[in-house]
């Protein structure tokens, strides 16, 4: 009925639990869980539920969390709460909730948020184990920047790092990639010193005309990981820095050339993709001019792999264009193509016109919306190729 084609026979499912929906970060803070409404509600006004399996998984456990994450630590976060916060309490800071930052507050039900996504991401790697889906996807999931002691840039438990623990118990090699426009720092971090775990991502990195580098500071070329020849996690990370403005052209090529140089050398036998969706034009930290289709046409080029995939949320600060993108995505998965006229029963129609260019669409030109000038030229891009198929060539089979 709204342009629906046939499935092309990869079997998909889809963790969600409604729950992870309601909690606040804080009236002005850019994190919005209520994006994940307006992305389910795409979701389901596109008929998309009748081509996945749906899952409304249980929240994680603090046995589960600590997988990855100190006991310290989660001990802190399970017990933390508005009313009983010390904002000069030495823990409080250590663990990444203090300084003049408001990156990480903490907020009421921050247990139970944690606990929300990071279970969705667990049971997305189980259905991959079990071999009941080919592709799982997590939208609320992709909180790439937390350490094992640390919360940092919005993320407090990295369901990630947890998600590929669990494909490590069955698959020998597995692949990260990170379309977010921040560093996959946290997942990089916590997998330095393995050769299992292959780190690729591709991000904003520069310093402003304030003097400020871009969150979190990381990922340049030659970041490739220990340097030491005797840590086996030498060289299996990859790093794609990237200037402000790069549009669909430059980025598609970009992402295809590298990522498939990856895939080709590495092998993995299992792929987790954090999608996020702040590298669209138009979006409230972002710095990169992407239409929905070409953010779209990575998870095409990595679904044509097909390797056991996990998909995952992350960023994405303009809400209406999050959910666009991750509809338009989860279509990807499934093989069906939407049409541009958004259904016209979606409970939440008035989200979707509040803007300049798309009223009503699916999807609007975000180029247009453009607030950063592109200062990626082809060549520089063509000598960043150049520098990352050297990296790779540190890469033992
Ligand atoms: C905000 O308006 O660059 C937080 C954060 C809260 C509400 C009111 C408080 C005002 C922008 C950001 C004070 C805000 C101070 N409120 C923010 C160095 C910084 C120190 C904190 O997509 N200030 C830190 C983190 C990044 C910094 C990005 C991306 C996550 C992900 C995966 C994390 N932190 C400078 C900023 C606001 C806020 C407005 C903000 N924070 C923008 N960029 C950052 O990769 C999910
Ligand atoms: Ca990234
Ligand atoms: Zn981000």
């Amino acid at each position: 009925e709204y342009g629906l084609e046939r499935p092309q026979g990869y079997s998909v499912s889809f963790h969600y639990n409604p729950h992870v929906e309601y909690h606040h970060f804080g009236s002005s803070h850019p994190m919005k869980p209520w994006r994940l409404t307006l992305t389910k509600q795409l979701v389901l006004s596109y008929g998309l539920e009748y081509t996945m399996d749906l899952y409304e998984p249980r929240p994680a456990n603090f046995n589960e969390l600590n997988i990855f994450h100190d006991r310290e630590y989660l001990s802190y976060l399970s017990e933390i709460t508005p009313q009983n916060a010390k904002p000069d309490d030495p823990q409080y800071i250590a663990y990444g909730f203090g300084g003049d930052s408001n990156d990480c507050p903490v907020f009421d039900g921050l247990w139970n948020y944690v606990s929300l996504y990071t279970g969705a991401s667990m049971s997305a790697a189980y259905n991959l184990l079990n071999k009941q889906s080919d592709i799982a996807i997590n939208w609320s999931g992709g909180l790439h920047h937390a350490k094992k002691n640390l919360a940092s840039g919005f993320c407090y438990v990295n369901d990630i790092v947890i998600a590929i623990q669990l494909l490590l118990t069955q698959h020998q090699r597995v692949l990260y990639i990170d379309i977010d426009v921040h560093h996959g720092d946290g997942v990089e971090q916590a997998f330095e010193s393995t050769d299992r775990v292959f780190t690729l991502s591709f991000h904003k990195y520069g310093i402003d005309r304030h003097g400020w580098p871009f969150f979190p500071g990381t990922g340049n070329i030659d970041e490739m990981g220990p340097k030491d020849p005797a840590n086996r996690g030498k060289a299996h990370s990859l790093n794609i820095p990237i200037d402000d403005g790069i549009d669909d052209h430059q980025y598609k090529y970009l992402f295809k050339t590298v990522t498939s140089k990856v895939i080709e050398k590495y092998n993995p036998q299992a792929i987790v993709l954090q999608s996020g969706a702040d590298s669209l034009g138009g979006d409230r930290l972002g710095r990169f001019n992407l239409n929905i289709k070409a953010h779209g046409s990575c998870i095409e080029t990595v679904k044509s792999f097909g390797r056991p995939l996990i998909l995952i949320g992350g960023g994405g600060y303009t809400p209406r264009n999050v959910a666009r993108t991750w509809c338009h995505e989860t279509a990807v998965c499934v093989g069906a193509t939407l049409h541009n006229d958004l259904p016209t029963h979606i409970p939440y129609l008035q989200a979707f016109q509040g803007d300049e260019n798309g009223g009503g669409i699916l999807y609007p030109d975000l180029h247009n919306t453009k607030r950063h000038d592109n200062l990626n030229t082809d060549a520089a891009l063509q000598k960043l190729i150049e520098k990352a198929m050297e990296n790779l060539r540190y890469m033992e089979g």
